[in-house]
């Protein structure tokens, strides 16, 4: 959810994770985590044109960028045994493009099949934050994007996407509550990678 804390606790998840493991644990995002990503993150977050970003323009564009995402970078980086850390992925679409423009969420499941290949993350941390809390964080930045422009409803719809995901996919995306302060995010996070770590082996 905007404003919800992802990039500030990706990077001091990184360098904790780097610090437990010899894997190299590496950090990209969606949209904009390659080259032709980044041209399609500035067109969907800064594009001012005279006529709007469709919404079915707008989720076929966050497809392409999955897409490149996926076989250009994803894929190959695991492929050497990599460990990624990802700024979003599918479930962003559902919530989004599904639950907040209210696009056929049985579309948007068969884009992000052939946009992914298939790849799906082993984990989903969902940092949950009140929707009117995040929106404000975000605009100390002085800077508002395109999607954070969207009234509040949306946002409102977008995070009941986020619940009803979490609620159908109890094993893999794990709700964390992302109005606490940031050391206590980060400490709630680290006891839940530390124990799917040890279960997958990957921590003795
Ligand atoms: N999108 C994306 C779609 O619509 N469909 C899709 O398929 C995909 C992949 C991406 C936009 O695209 C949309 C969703 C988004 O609207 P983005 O810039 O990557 O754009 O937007 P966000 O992912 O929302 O990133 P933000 O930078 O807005 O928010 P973050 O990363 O969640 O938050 P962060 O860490 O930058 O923190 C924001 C501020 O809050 C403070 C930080 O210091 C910072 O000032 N903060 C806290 N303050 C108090 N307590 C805490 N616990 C705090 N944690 C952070």
């Amino acid at each position: 959810m905007e404003g919800a804390g992802k990039t500030t606790q990706m990077q001091r998840i990184q360098v904790w994770l780097q610090g437990l493991m010899d894997t190299p644990v590496i950090i990209t995002r969606e949209p904009g985590g390659t080259l032709l990503g980044q041209e399609l993150r500035h067109l969907l977050l800064e594009y001012h044109g005279e006529e709007p970003i469709q919404d079915r323009a707008e989720l076929f564009m966050y497809a392409a960028d999955r897409a490149q995402h996926v076989e250009g970078f994803l894929k190959p980086l695991l492929d050497q045994g990599n460990m990624i850390l990802c700024d979003r992925y599918t479930d962003s679409t559902i919530a989004y493009q599904g639950y907040g423009r209210g696009l056929d969420l049985s579309l948007i499941n068969q884009l992000n099949q052939i946009a992914t290949n298939s790849l799906e993350s082993d984990l989903t941390l969902w940092l949950d934050v009140d929707v009117e809390l995040g929106l404000a964080r975000t605009r100390t930045r002085g800077k508002i994007d395109r999607i954070e422009q969207a009234n509040l409803e949306f946002h409102q719809r977008v995070q009941q996407g986020f619940k009803l995901l979490a609620q159908a996919n109890p094993d893999r995306i794990i709700p964390i509550n992302g109005m606490l302060n940031i050391d206590q995010v980060t400490e709630n996070i680290k006891l839940i990678l530390s124990q799917k770590l040890r279960k997958w082996g990957c921590l003795i």
